[in-house]
């Protein structure tokens, strides 16, 4: 019985651990290196959208560990899909706009909570107002605990992008909880 058990969640966690996950960029003339780079496992894949009326390729560049390209496509809502299989570096353009560039970076595969962890960063921090939230997967919600495990503030998460304003918070080491459906990670950030 025991056993049976065991095996079961062993299973379990190796499915979790090799899901595979599609990441969405918007790819548009002004979209900037950050916004257009991204860590990924192998065998994930990165789906860009054209969110304006420009032509745009999504080409690999030299040095690129794998090799694609989409070709110049024209037209808001075009989308161009890759599946990275190797671990590796693979620099990025638009063969239109030299300025539109980024960074697929690949590692092995990684559980969807490490992904998830991965493509979050919060600035500035140490943080005395405003704490920006920069995440690929779309927040739902925050929260924020203090150092005894209080909640403090919590809110709704807006999308890629969340602005928390910390000013009224008295100084001192706070966990930022970020939310998206089933996935959550916890930061620790410092009030100045
Ligand atoms: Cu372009």
């Amino acid at each position: 019985m025991k056993k049976t058990k065991l095996f079961f969640l062993a299973a379990l966690t190796s499915l979790m651990a090799t899901a595979q996950t599609t990441f969405d960029l918007d790819w548009f003339m002004g979209v900037s290196n950050a916004n257009a780079s991204i860590t990924i496992g192998t065998g994930d894949t990165v789906r860009w959208t054209w969110t304006d009326a420009l032509p745009h390729s999504v080409t690999s560049d030299s040095g690129s560990q794998e090799n694609f390209d989409s070709g110049i496509l024209t037209g808001n809502g075009t989308q161009f899909s890759y599946t990275f299989t190797q671990v590796g570096v693979n620099p990025y353009k638009c063969e239109v706009h030299s300025n539109m560039q980024g960074t697929i970076t690949v590692e092995q595969t990684v559980s969807i909570d490490e992904k998830f962890r991965k493509n979050i960063s919060l600035y500035p921090n140490p943080v005395s107002n405003k704490l920006t939230l920069v995440s690929l997967y779309k927040l739902d919600s925050y929260k924020i605990h203090n150092i005894l495990g209080k909640l403090v503030a919590q809110g709704v998460a807006n999308g890629n992008i969340t602005e928390i304003d910390m000013s009224n918070l008295q100084s001192g080491m706070y966990f930022i909880n970020a939310i998206s459906g089933e996935l959550q990670s916890t930061f620790k950030v410092m009030k100045q």
